[in-house]
């Protein structure tokens, strides 16, 4: 047999590996993807899906975006790692681009999506004592049952999953849970002078894609601007056009006092997450207390430069809206007696199965994938639908056709 003979290896082999080598800490669906392009991923025997996760919404630009892409070759070859101790070109030109295009003084670059969240519950504690007057050790952040926002010790402390938080304790202690979309709640623990921050998912994604009614998002933070409480928007899957606006917060105007981005700012490249802050927020952290090795490296900066463009260049937010539409609509022309209810805004949405089965969300991914459509079942009963925003009303189409074929596998 000559040396170079290259052996293909099919879905089962990869499956098997993983199995044995990788740790059992997720459960995916029984696809090894190797290849993506815009909408769509590829397996290791070449079939093509689309994609309706989107990396949980960290590639809202499209799999392997050329500009981006091409942004991060081009940083790759000259400067990738320089670490906080020296400055970067890069780190400066990306610190002046991101605060114009949110509109906040000052951005604080981390990596993944929970460490932006750690950072923020920092920023909004020291905030606390130093600015608000709270007494030392007492400072208070309220946040939603039902979150998600990660899973570092302190983040699943505050999670009201016990899949996320069961025998990691014990806990960090300092937060209150308070019901999501409950202002009448929300007032009342506001009165709380120890409170310093309500923390809070404008859209709440793991809980099955929970849109709040409207005026929410605007009377909560106008409850905590009363109450001299940061309002905290974890945006890190809502944001970034998803929804069909820049923010999920500017549906209802609101500028939050601590922003918290990940997932898509990166296009899906690499983990680049940041909070952004006025001054008087952000300046309560001094140097040498808080901070990361990768957080604002070179080649992330560059990366998230490319990525906010793209999001602008190509109409992403209007994108979404438009196609957004199009898609509930289809999925509500289904005549099918097992979806219960579809809901969402812009390209994030869910839809929720009614049937005996409970593994029949299950069962029906497995029919989507069969029939070339990814996406992940969650909370048991519901199915998110989250394509990239570059999808379009063709795509969105054909969509809707393979999983009006596919839901007849419940009957
Ligand atoms: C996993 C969910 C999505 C997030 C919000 C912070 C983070 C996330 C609002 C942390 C992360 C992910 C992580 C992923 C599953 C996923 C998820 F179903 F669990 F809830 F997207 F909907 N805030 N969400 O959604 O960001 O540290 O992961 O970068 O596998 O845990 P990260």
């Amino acid at each position: 047999m000559p040396a170079t003979t290259s052996v293909v290896f099919d879905t089962q082999y990869y499956l098997d590996l993983e199995e044995k080598f990788g740790a059992h800490n997720y459960h995916p669906l029984p696809v090894v993807l190797q290849k993506g392009e815009g909408v769509f991923l590829w397996d290791v025997e070449g079939k093509r899906y689309f994609d309706f996760l989107s990396g949980y919404s960290a590639v809202n630009q499209g799999h392997c975006h050329p500009k981006i892409v091409d942004a991060l070759i081009q940083q790759a070859k000259k400067l990738t790692l320089t670490s906080r101790a020296f400055h970067s070109d890069a780190l400066a030109e990306y610190a002046q681009y991101i605060t114009a295009y949110f509109g906040y003084d000052k951005v604080l670059p981390m990596n993944t999506g929970v460490e932006a969240v750690e950072t923020a519950i920092k920023l909004c504690r020291k905030w606390g004592y130093e600015k608000k007057g709270i007494p030392d050790e007492e400072a208070l952040i309220i946040v939603c049952e039902n979150n998600f926002h990660g899973r570092t010790t302190t983040v699943i402390s505050f999670s009201s999953d016990p899949s996320a938080y069961n025998n990691f304790g014990p806990y960090m202690p300092g937060f209150i849970q308070i019901p999501f979309n409950d202002l009448k709640t929300l007032e009342n623990v506001l009165q709380n002078k120890n409170v310093a921050g309500f923390l809070v998912e404008p859209i709440q994604g793991e809980a099955g894609v929970k849109v709040p009614d409207e005026g929410y998002l605007r009377k909560a933070s106008d409850l905590c601007k009363d109450a001299n409480v940061l309002f905290m928007a974890d945006e890190i899957q809502t944001g970034l056009c998803r929804t069909g606006k820049m923010l999920a917060c500017d549906h209802e105007n609101v500028r939050p006092d601590i922003l918290i981005l990940g997932k898509a700012l990166s296009g899906g490249l690499l983990p680049v997450s940041a909070v952004l802050a006025d001054d008087e927020v952000m300046l309560t952290i001094k140097p040498g207390e808080h901070g990361s090795t990768y957080g604002g490296n070179p080649l992330a900066c560059k990366v998230a430069i490319a990525a906010l463009e793209v999001l602008k260049e190509e109409n992403m937010a209007e994108n979404a809206v438009v196609l957004g539409e199009q898609f509930r609509k289809g999925l509500e022309n289904i005549k099918s007696k097992h979806i219960k209810i579809i809901r969402g805004k812009g390209l994030l949405n869910a839809m929720v199965i009614d049937h005996p089965d409970k593994e029949a969300a299950w069962k029906l991914c497995m029919e989507l994938k069969e029939n070339g459509l990814l996406a992940k079942p969650t909370q048991g009963d519901k199915i998110r639908f989250a394509p990239p925003l570059v999808i379009s009303k063709d795509q969105i189409e054909e969509s809707i056709e393979i999983i009006e074929k596919s839901i007849s596998v419940l009957d």
